[in-house]
């Protein structure tokens, strides 16, 4: 049943639980209380065009409605239960699907639900000052949304804490609005969500790559033997398509406007438009997907391993392999040997992190493809790539060496001289950022990005997305 009108909106029958209610709302003053310090700064008093969940089914879970974002109805949603689920994988396959957690799996699912949820406000924390520099009202609502639903994944997984692992799992849920991303001395957990985002092309850029690495680890944590994980992973899955959506949508009218740019210049420089020149977004393309490529953790875990055996964190898909045990076989990996690369075989639960990644990588892939597709029809030469896993990681096999985008190893000297080629340099930062100003006029867009073709909700482009 839907509980929409209490104040944590929920299909979890809170109101029947009230030790878990008091919990939560014990919780929530802090979450507000962060929401107003770390999330988006300024417009919260302003009327955002925003959807909210109000039913699970797929048939129209969202209402759109003009609110103010403190008061969005952030709520728990589950998807609903599969009757008689099964476990689909590793150790435990074919048993009945978990309700309650394991008592010798608590600290493996703990760390994975503390890891999945650090990232949800550590993404608010890094776009918390877009909207000062919004190209439109409606890149400012897509914006907003993105960081209402990303609260919103804290709540799911803050849920599973507080429901599930007693008073540990209530310290986590404090920690996750403690540490602060880009704090050298709290710093979030991964990686990427620690990285500045200052302006819309990274915007754009970790929507598409970050937001879709959280695709491909939500639909393996889908396919948890862990039920309720399932089921909270399945709805958040729902949200997430509009994410990439908005940062796919945004590089391409980037490129789109850029081609203007230089076709309008007697020597084709787009920079001397004011606009952004393809190499430097083919930079920012090198910067965010390998620093997304990272997400996945490392080649070789026995982490990920262990996670298979227990059934916590499945395959893309698991449903479609035919092995469920991956007992047997191996993948087959490039290496660094020496000064080169060379390939090893490594037990398929080992390499479970690079079989997800190799899913992301393809979709990744089709992303590009698309926005190829503006360049092709314009009839330009260049293209967009995505540069080899194994250029600029941080995580993983490939640290401490370095490859240039093709993948090939070269020395530091080289890398070196060839840094600022293969990503941002300061002053592309600083070039970008100086094209970074608000647009605050309802149907008016930034001179360095081509309007939406269509937008939100079947409303029109000048509707009023922000009431300012
Ligand atoms: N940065 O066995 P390994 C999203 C550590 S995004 C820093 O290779 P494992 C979203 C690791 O902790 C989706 N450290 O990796 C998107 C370990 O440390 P210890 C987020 C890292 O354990 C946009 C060591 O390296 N979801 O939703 O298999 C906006 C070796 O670990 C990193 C999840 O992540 C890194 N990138 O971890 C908003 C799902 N990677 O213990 C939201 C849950 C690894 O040796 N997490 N390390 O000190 C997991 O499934 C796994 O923990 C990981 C891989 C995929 C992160
Ligand atoms: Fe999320
Ligand atoms: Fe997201």
């Amino acid at each position: 049943m839907m509980e929409l009108r209490e104040t944590i909106p929920n299909n979890v029958n809170l109101s029947e639980d009230t030790k878990l209610q008091r919990a939560l709302e014990k919780w929530l003053p802090d979450y507000r209380r962060w929401w107003l310090d770390m999330g988006p700064d300024s417009f919260q008093d302003k009327e955002i065009y925003l959807r909210t969940a109000i039913a699970v089914d797929s048939k129209g879970w969202a209402h759109f409605d003009h609110v103010k974002m403190p008061d969005y109805r952030w709520g728990i949603f589950l998807a609903e239960p599969e009757p008689d689920r099964k476990i689909g994988f590793g150790d435990f396959g074919g048993q009945q699907a978990w309700q309650e957690v394991p008592g010798e799996l608590r600290g493996y699912l703990r760390r994975l639900i503390v890891t999945q949820g650090d990232t949800e406000p550590a993404s608010v924390e890094q776009q918390r000052l877009l909207g000062h520099t919004a190209p439109s009202f409606y890149d400012m609502r897509n914006l907003f949304q993105v960081n209402v639903e990303e609260g919103r994944h804290l709540w799911a997984m803050v849920y599973l804490l507080h429901r599930f692992f007693g008073r540990d799992g209530r310290e986590e849920a404090d920690a996750l609005l403690e540490r602060r991303s880009g704090d050298p001395d709290k710093p979030r957990i991964l990686g990427a969500f620690n990285a500045p985002i200052r302006d819309w092309l990274a915007f754009f850029m970790f929507t598409t790559f970050t937001d879709r690495d959280g695709k491909y680890q939500l639909l393996a944590l889908a396919e948890s033997g862990f039920d309720p994980l399932s089921r909270t992973t399945r709805f958040m899955l729902t949200e997430e398509a509009h994410h990439m959506f908005v940062g796919e949508t945004g590089v391409r009218r980037v490129v789109q406007r850029s081609i203007e740019l230089m076709q309008q210049d007697p020597n084709g420089d787009v920079r001397a438009q004011g606009g952004i020149d393809l190499a430097t977004i083919q930079r920012y393309v090198n910067l965010w997907y390998s620093l997304s490529a990272d997400l996945f953790g490392g080649e070789i875990s026995s982490n990920a391993a262990d996670y298979f055996a227990s059934g916590l964190k499945g395959r893309y898909q698991e449903e479609q392999e035919d092995d469920h045990r991956a007992l047997e076989g191996s993948y087959r990996m490039t290496v660094p040997d020496g000064s080169g690369l060379g390939e090893q075989d490594v037990p398929l639960r080992n390499a479970m992190n690079e079989i997800l990644r190799d899913r992301y990588i393809e979709d990744c892939q089709r992303g590009v493809d698309r926005w190829n597709t503006v360049l092709e029809r314009a009839g330009l030469e260049f293209r967009l790539r995505l540069p080899s896993r194994r250029f600029h990681r941080h995580v993983g096999l490939y640290v401490g060496k370095h490859f240039t985008p093709e993948g090939d190893p070269v020395g530091a000297a080289e890398w070196q001289a060839q840094r600022d080629i293969w990503l941002p340099s300061q002053a592309d930062f600083d070039y970008v950022a100086s094209l970074m100003h608000p647009v605050h006029e309802r149907g008016k867009v930034a001179h360095w990005i081509a309007p939406p073709s269509k937008g939100i909700h079947g409303r029109p482009f000048d509707f009023d997305y922000v009431r300012l």
